[in-house]
């Protein structure tokens, strides 16, 4: 395998106290590390800092370098229209079927364009000769096809971890031509699942009239693959976090703060895509039906705050957290209220016991690529970590639903079925519990970060046009 360089918006570093730069080891950074790639690859990204805020971009840069790095540096104007504006306010929307919530602006389109050149540039500047490039996610679906001009000796992969929808959304998309056509500079192109691999290629049909065939097709004189790839999650990260006296001290203070009620969790970054408030309309019936319940459950929802600069976010932070407060008016009691809402993140051993101490995990997005919390939450389920046995209650609409068959499945939309799938979980049996997490945690634990990476990257290894007369297709 040639040396990789890899491509995402953000780049997995941090300013630690000493104002020094350092790696960060989140979810991709931690599944590369464990696919056994020979050699170091180098990561390609925003650093988190504009133009107008680094002060010797020299020295900036250097320093990004010492840990592997490389930033692509952008001004604030043109930051805010690609990412919180097209990227944001534009893709993520369409891409989770919200048509209603997208908003469409050429200026901000102009700024993705822009953006996903310099990017382009960047990485052209920075690979080696024959290398492999893996791009990553909705932000630069731009860049393969500007990359392949620069550098056609490359090979170029991109993997997306949102969903893709249907034609019938992306048709509405006014760039949909040059976004499909900036994808097609590919030689692979990967999905969580099945179902948006065809919606992309039924895109591709309806837009571009461009047929495929099983696993690929012939642009031009280029042969060009697509193919699912199902994302695992950390499960090395989550099994070294669980080794540690945080996540014991962790473990010990939360079960003595629960003292004996039932913990009900929840963890997804604050997005209107994850389902929060169709998850309180559950939480306040379930109440209401249940009421020899209430001083039992804590429902406790860590919600990490996410995408500030957009207005939406902010104003759904806000709605959470009056119904949040409302239903704690209405069923609460002295001393215990029944919804504690975290709206802030926690360190991975600490997240990892509460995982562990959950007796039932709600995930109930109302669209999700993959949702990896799903499958930390039955990994982190190990009696000899001290976990308790527990239930996840699981949106079939995340792509996680596909590979996760032995939770409770659910329709977040339906706050009747919602409240079944609590009842039964919150009444099933230790033992019915425990193998229904068996079940799918031998397939977790094959199916891992590093297994994922590893599937990707053999394929890009192995892509390549062969001999072919682009006449016959
Ligand atoms: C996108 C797609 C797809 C959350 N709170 C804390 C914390 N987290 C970590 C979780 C998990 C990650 O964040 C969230 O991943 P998800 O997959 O659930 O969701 P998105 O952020 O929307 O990710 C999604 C994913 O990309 C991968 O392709 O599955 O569908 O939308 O790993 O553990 N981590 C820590 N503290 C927290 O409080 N340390």
């Amino acid at each position: 395998m040639s040396h990789l360089t890899l491509v995402s918006n953000r780049l997995p570093i941090r300013i630690n106290e000493e104002g020094e730069v350092e790696r960060t080891t989140g979810g991709l950074a931690s599944a590369l590390a464990g696919a056994g790639i020979p050699g170091s690859f180098t990561w390609i990204g925003w650093g988190g800092v504009n133009e107008e805020d680094i002060e010797d971009r020299e020295d900036y840069e250097k320093k990004l370098k010492a840990v592997g790095v490389k930033p692509v540096i952008l001004e604030t104007d043109e930051f805010d229209a690609y990412y919180e504006g097209y990227s944001n306010s534009t893709l993520w929307p369409m891409l989770h079927y919200m048509k209603d919530r997208a908003r469409f602006d050429p200026e901000w389109m102009e700024g993705y364009r822009g953006v996903n050149q310099k990017f382009a540039e960047v990485v052209a500047k920075e690979a080696d000769q024959d290398g492999e490039v893996w791009i990553h996610d909705y932000h630069l679906m731009l860049v393969p096809k500007m990359l392949r001009k620069l550098r056609p000796d490359l090979k170029i992969g991109f993997f997306l971890h949102t969903p893709w929808p249907s034609s019938e959304i992306i048709r509405a998309l006014p760039e949909r031509n040059e976004i499909l056509e900036g994808l097609l500079g590919c030689d692979v192109i990967g999905f969580h699942t099945y179902n948006y691999l065809r919606h992309f290629r039924s895109c591709l049909l309806r837009i571009l009239g461009i047929e495929g065939e099983s696993e690929g097709l012939w642009h031009g004189d280029r042969m060009v693959r697509m193919g699912v790839y199902p994302i695992g999650h950390n499960s090395i990260g989550f099994q070294e976090a669980m080794q540690s006296d945080t996540y014991r001290e962790a473990l010990a203070l939360h079960k003595k703060r629960l003292d004996g009620g039932k913990l009900i969790l929840s963890v997804e970054r604050l997005d209107y895509t994850k389902g929060v408030p169709e998850k309180l309309d559950a939480i306040r019936e379930f109440l209401k039906k249940n009421p020899e319940q209430r001083s039992q459950v804590n429902f406790v929802i860590i919600a990490v705050p996410s995408r500030v600069g957009v207005e939406e976010y902010n104003l759904l932070a806000e709605t959470v957290q009056r119904e949040v407060g409302a239903i704690n008016g209405d069923y609460g009691e002295v001393g215990h209220s029944p919804v504690q809402f975290l709206h802030r993140g926690f360190p991975m051993e600490e997240l990892a016991a509460f995982y562990a101490l959950a007796e039932v995990c709600m995930v109930t997005p109302i669209i999700d690529g993959m949702n990896l919390v799903a499958k930390e939450y039955i990994d982190c389920k190990r009696k000899k970590y001290d976990a308790r046995a527990g239930v996840l209650i699981l949106s079939e609409f995340a792509g996680a639903a596909q590979e996760m068959s032995h939770s409770l499945l659910i329709n977040p939309h339906d706050t009747q079925g919602v409240v079944k799938a609590m009842e039964q979980a919150l009444a099933m049996s230790e033992d019915e519990m425990w193998s229904r997490v068996r079940a799918m945690q031998d397939r977790l634990a094959r199916n891992d970060a590093g297994a994922w990476a590893r599937h990707f990257l053999g394929d890009l290894d192995a892509s390549g046009t062969p001999e072919h007369d682009p006449a016959a297709h």
